[in-house]
């Protein structure tokens, strides 16, 4: 892995900085000495919490952490900023990431998913920086999805799910081609899913965090879920970032597999967040009747996780009704991904990649952040103040 000295200087355009992905990788090329450049969507609210505490005013001289407003449909916009930055490295990050909502929006997801890849790398290409800027593009186990091999490689054929995985499948294509017929350093990163204290709230498993430790606290009855039999490879979002900048420090472009090798079920993700906070849950019943109930507490381990304030409640809770999560078929989709598992053989041989993270360590590590969070709101409601409401 090149030393702080190689990359002092360099400078990397991150498209999706505001996301998960895109905070924990502006910072991780900020400490090895990068000038870096995000692009961040306009909104009617602050959108920018993941990279607030990176945040310079722009009036500091020499700044390294430069925002600029653009959007992934609009080419003039990008190619602009690309020739304004003149970037040796483009993280193409940004893409409207949830699977459920790009049923609900498959045109837009197809523009900005499938053509925002387009517009980055046409821009390049246009822009005569074919031999000086490196692309990566952020491909997904979506790909697979009705998956045709068990584990997953870079093999495997892809066969997609839902507009967001067609989306993602042009995407794929393109950097493959524009590398082929113009010799772009364009890679993609088939990257299984990754989730961290950051994760959007809406994705299955910050959504199981969040709601164990709102349950712990008294702040919620129940958690509605969807699909509980679905299995997803569930890496940490810090080890994955180290691979995006793995991948463009590679002499020649290439595309990846990226994942743990382990899968999970949705079931055995909640199982395993209750537990991490002391509480056994037990699952009976099938289909849409199937029921997650606490059978015991661990009291030490509740305590030590959520504080013994609390612990009185959620055994008079049990009492009266112990059961925490029901299905609501509202978050079925219309194709689903049954199973994602993912052999990362060639990001390990040649890119020396290896997570750090397993799946215990990283509901630990969620569970924890989560915890703290809704304390806080707890605390700032029991002061008297209104806290905000997200609904899910
Ligand atoms: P994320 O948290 O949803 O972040 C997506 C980013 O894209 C946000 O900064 C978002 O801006 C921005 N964005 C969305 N639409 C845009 C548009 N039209 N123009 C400009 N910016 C736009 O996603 P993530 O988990 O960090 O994932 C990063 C990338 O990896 C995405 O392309 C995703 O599809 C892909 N991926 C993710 C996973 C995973 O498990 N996390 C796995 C494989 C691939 P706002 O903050 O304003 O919404
Ligand atoms: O957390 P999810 O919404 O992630 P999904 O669909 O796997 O997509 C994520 O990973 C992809 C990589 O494979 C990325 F490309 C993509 O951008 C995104 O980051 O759902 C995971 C599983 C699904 O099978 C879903 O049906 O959990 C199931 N599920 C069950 N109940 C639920 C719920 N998903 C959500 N979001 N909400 C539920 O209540």
């Amino acid at each position: 892995m090149p030393g702080k000295r190689k990359t002092m200087g360099k400078i990397a355009l991150i498209t999706g900085v505001t996301g998960q992905d895109g905070a924990y990788l502006a910072e991780f090329l900020l400490k090895k000495g990068y000038i870096v450049h995000g692009i961040k969507r306009r909104s009617s609210l602050f959108n920018t919490e993941r990279i607030d505490h990176m945040y310079q005013d722009p009036h500091t001289e020499k700044r390294n952490f430069i925002l600029h407003y653009g959007d992934m449909t609009d080419s003039m916009n990008l190619t602009k900023i690309i020739h304004d930055v003149s970037p040796d490295e483009i993280y193409n990050l940004a893409a409207m990431s949830h699977v459920k909502v790009s049923f609900d929006t498959p045109e837009y997801t197809a523009n900005a998913d499938g053509l925002g890849t387009l517009r980055i790398l046409e821009a390049v290409r246009l822009l005569d920086m074919i031999r000086k800027t490196k692309i990566y593009q952020a491909s997904s186990s979506e790909l697979y999805g009705l998956a045709q091999e068990v584990p997953q490689t870079e093999k495997t054929p892809f066969y997609p799910r839902s507009p967001y995985g067609v989306a993602k499948l042009y995407a794929y294509w393109i950097t493959v081609n524009y590398r082929e017929a113009y010799g772009l350093h364009a890679s993609n990163g088939i990257l299984f899913n990754h989730e961290s204290p950051i994760r959007g709230e809406t994705f299955v498993t910050r959504k199981i965090t969040r709601a164990m430790a709102k349950i712990a606290l008294g702040m919620q009855e129940t958690l509605f879920i969807g699909n509980l039999s679905s299995r997803r490879d569930w890496g940490h979002a810090k080890d994955y970032i180290k691979a995006m900048y793995l991948i463009l420090q590679q002499d020649k472009p290439d595309d990846y597999v990226i994942a743990t090798g382990i899968t999970a079920e949705v079931r055995e993700f909640i199982r395993k967040t209750f537990s991490s906070a002391g509480m056994d849950l037990l699952f009976t019943g099938s289909k849409e009747n199937e029921k997650g109930s606490i059978v015991n507490i661990d009291d030490s381990l509740f305590i030590e996780k959520a504080g013994k304030e609390y612990l009185a409640n959620i055994k008079k809770r049990i009492l009266s009704n112990p059961v925490m999560v029901r299905v609501d078929k509202g978050y079925f989709r219309p194709t689903e991904v049954d199973q994602l598992i993912g052999d990362a053989t060639k990001a390990r041989e040649k890119l020396g990649w290896v997570p750090e993270y397993d799946l215990d360590g990283l509901i630990n590590e969620m569970v924890s952040s989560d915890l703290h969070l809704m304390k806080k709101e707890n605390h700032i409601k029991n002061g008297g103040f209104k806290t905000l409401n997200y609904f899910e």
